[in-house]
């Protein structure tokens, strides 16, 4: 190492060198995987500089690969308009698909000979990354491909991300370039999350694509530091301005500049190569170290991509083959049945684990009985498993031929699994019902409905420490949830074993959040709380149209069942359920328990004698204003008797648009809704009239 500088100027010419050797040596280590000196020789120049910036804090740059962890994350997931629209892909579901696009785009532009270039597709979170005069100013979301959110401070963190470009020819980088890839999660990382999470009794990611996108909406940097994210690039949103004319030249600008781009692409001439490429990346999908869905085939040539130009949400040049779904095959163990919150008896799949599309699965569910006659399941087939929709465990079918005689048929059981109350049908239906109110299975799924996101969403409280709650008898209803302290969840013993065999309780920590979430749960719509209730047919939207029609869970107690009836949307079935639920005494209790601590069940009346000049007007708010977070104005325009709704129809009479509004305004432009600005909600709070009326 040289000598330590001493003044300021020797320390800011040393600072600049070390930074530039860092950064050189972190690209060989992280975008290229080969680095040119040990990781001990790099991590002293890394102290080094530590050392410096310590010294003299003036010198800290924004691009010093020190600075990777600590950008102020005020700004975190505030709204960012991309350069351009972030276009998604269209999709060729097989060959014959993928054929017939080669063939639609070459006829498109008779005149070129047209090449492609065949990427892979990898799962993870579209990401775009904006730098000013080289420097990473910007990392944002996809969003809705024109508005993302601004995650700069976690991709800061991401060690293969150049904080500085590399000039590229020689060519010094001026204004601003945004480029656009994947961030992803390593198979390993992934599964090491998972187990980690897993210990710790946190929920566990379905996929690599989700666990991406949560580690890059992470409120601590820090966090989204320790999940070794990494980043593959393949665009760049105006290539033409830095001079380059085909897909190919990007990437290898890209690569160039610094960045990540996968080494494996290939230039096709003909659809013969393509979909050599395409079962090649198939054939090769176990062996790379993350996943992939597919392959992305795209016109090289810039100009001929102008020329076929974009559909609404897509480019006309480039498709996404997409993997047929990965099957497995494994051993049907057992079919067991579970009853829900409604009492519905559900046979599912149990069978030996299995690794497929990126996590293991052991349970799918069968649905009914009449799904297992007609799929033919014994139990003690080999079967076929995949996952619905990537996501969802789904049984395919039983594999007949490798039947031994040793399989078993299945028959639903005559008593419920959980209590042994008799089952029964009601008419016209196909499903086994437990008529026991008080079922244990039933009243577990009820508390884990109701701490879901639609309803009252207690983050935290997931279904494993629900069900600890209830096998020691600390919650028997929804409203127990609000009387637990600290010390009920801290120490909770999950019922699981550490692979040293000491048993897995429940951190201080992860109990105080989740009571501080038990808290907020307080104060949720009441709509939300009405469907968290589970009374039966009440849906999300029936719940919403009731809390309309009533204001609050108190006084829909007290209609009578033919005023809920005549309600839009409701009708006898479900008045006569709603009705038959506040009957129950035992309903009506836990109702006053949830109020008397502090549950808001009803809206803050709106006195019938009070004007509401804005009733029979529809408003949506997009983008962020400036003086109001979105709620407020929300709450302000209900008071006054608008009704506000999330998406932009013919029905909506104005819509109020801040900062980067995005899609809703488009849409309001092509629907000839009525566009205001913030100027004009202040007026219309402050006049307590609508728009335009003197
Ligand atoms: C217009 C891979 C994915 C992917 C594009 C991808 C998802 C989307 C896309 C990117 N994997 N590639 N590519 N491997 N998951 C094709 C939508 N392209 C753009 O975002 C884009 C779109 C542009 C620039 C970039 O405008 C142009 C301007 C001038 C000439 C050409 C295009």
């Amino acid at each position: 190492m040289p000598e330590s500088p001493v003044t300021r100027a020797e320390a800011e010419l040393r600072a600049a060198e070390l930074r530039k050797e860092i950064s050189y040596h972190a690209q060989r280590y992280y975008a290229l995987d080969a680095p040119v000196i040990s990781d001990a020789a790099y991590d002293s120049l890394v102290r080094e500089l530590e050392a410096i910036e310590a010294a003299f804090p003036d010198l800290v740059t924004p691009d010093s690969p020190t600075q990777r962890v600590g950008a102020p994350p005020s700004e975190l997931f505030a709204p960012v308009t991309h350069a351009g629209r972030m276009y998604s892909l269209d999709n060729a579901m097989d060959m014959d698909e993928l054929d017939a696009w080669l063939v639609r785009v070459r006829d498109a532009v008779p005149h070129e000979r047209c090449t492609f270039v065949c990427e892979l597709k990898i799962d993870g979170s579209s990401i775009a990354l904006t730098y000013e005069d080289g420097v990473l100013v910007r990392a944002a979301t996809r969003g809705d491909g024109r508005v993302g959110e601004d995650v700069t401070a976690n991709v800061r963190t991401i060690r293969d991300v150049p904080l500085r470009l590399n000039e590229v020819d020689g060519r010094p980088h001026r204004g601003l370039v945004e480029v656009r890839g994947e961030v992803y999660l390593p198979k390993a990382s992934f599964e090491r999350i998972n187990a980690e999470n897993d210990e710790a009794g946190l929920p566990t990611f379905a996929n690599p694509r989700n666990a991406a996108a949560g580690s890059l909406r992470q409120k601590d940097p820090r966090v989204t530091a320790s999940r070794e994210l990494a980043t593959f690039l393949y665009a760049i949103a105006d290539p033409v301005a830095l001079g380059l004319a085909t897909q190919s030249e990007v990437l290898d600008w890209l690569r160039k500049a610094g960045f990540r781009v996968n080494p494996d692409v290939a230039s096709c001439a003909d659809s013969d190569a393509v979909r050599a490429f395409c079962e090649e990346a198939l054939r090769r999908r176990d062996s790379l170290p993350y996943e992939i869905d597919g392959v992305v085939v795209k016109v090289d040539s810039l100009a001929l991509q102008e020329e076929l130009g974009y559909t609404s949400k897509a480019p006309r040049w480039a498709i996404a083959y997409k993997f047929p779904p990965e099957e497995k095959t494994t051993r049907l163990l057992d079919i067991q049945v579970s009853v829900g919150r409604t009492g519905v008896l559900t046979p599912f799949a149990v069978f030996e684990p299995v690794f497929v599309s990126g996590s293991t699965i052991q349970k799918a569910t069968l649905h009914n009985a009449e799904e297992v006659r007609r799929k033919g399941l014994l139990i003690g087939d080999t079967i076929i498993v995949r996952k619905a929709g990537d996501v969802i465990p789904e049984v395919v079918g039983p594999v007949v031929g490798l039947r031994d005689g040793s399989e078993r048929e299945f028959t639903m059981p005559k008593v419920c699994p959980s209590c042994s109350s008799r089952v029964w049908q009601e008419e016209g239906e196909v499903a086994l019902r437990c008529p026991n109110v008080a079922c244990p299975a039933q009243r577990l799924e009820r508390l884990i409905h109701w701490a879901s996101r639609g309803a009252a969403d207690i983050e935290g409280m997931g279904a494993e420490i629900i069900a600890r709650l209830v096998d020691v008898d600390l919650v028997r209803d929804v409203a127990d949830f609000y009387t637990l302290s600290v010390d009920d969840l801290a120490g909770l013993d999950m019922g699981r074993t550490k692979q040293d065999g000491s048993a897995v309780v429940l951190g201080e920590t992860v109990a105080s959040k989740i009571l501080a979430s038990v808290d907020a749960s307080r104060t949720r719509p009441p709509a939300r709380l009405l469907f968290g209730l589970g009374i039966r047919h009440v849906g999300a939207i029936v719940a919403e149209a009731l809390i309309d029609e009533f204001g609050g869970i108190s006084e829909l107690a007290s209609v009578d069942e033919e005023r809920l009836a005549a309600v839009n949307g409701v009708g006898p079935r479900i008045a006569a359920s709603v009705t038959a639920f506040f009957a129950e005494p035992r309903n009506r209790d836990v109702l006053d328990r949830l109020a008397a601590a502090g549950v808001v069940l009803d809206a803050p009346r709106t006195d019938e004698l009070r004007p509401r000049p804005l009733a029979g007007l529809t408003f949506v708010l997009t983008g962020a204003l400036r003086d109001h977070t979105r709620e407020e104005a929300t709450v302000a325009l209900k008071e006054l008797g608008a009704k506000v709704s999330g998406s932009v129809s013919s029905k909506t009479s104005f819509v109020i648009a801040g900062e980067s509004a995005g899609s809703k305004l488009a849409r309001a432009e092509q629907l000839g809704v009525p566009i205001l600005g913030e100027a004009d909600l202040e007026e219309i709070l402050a006049s307590g009239r609508p728009p335009g009326t003197p």
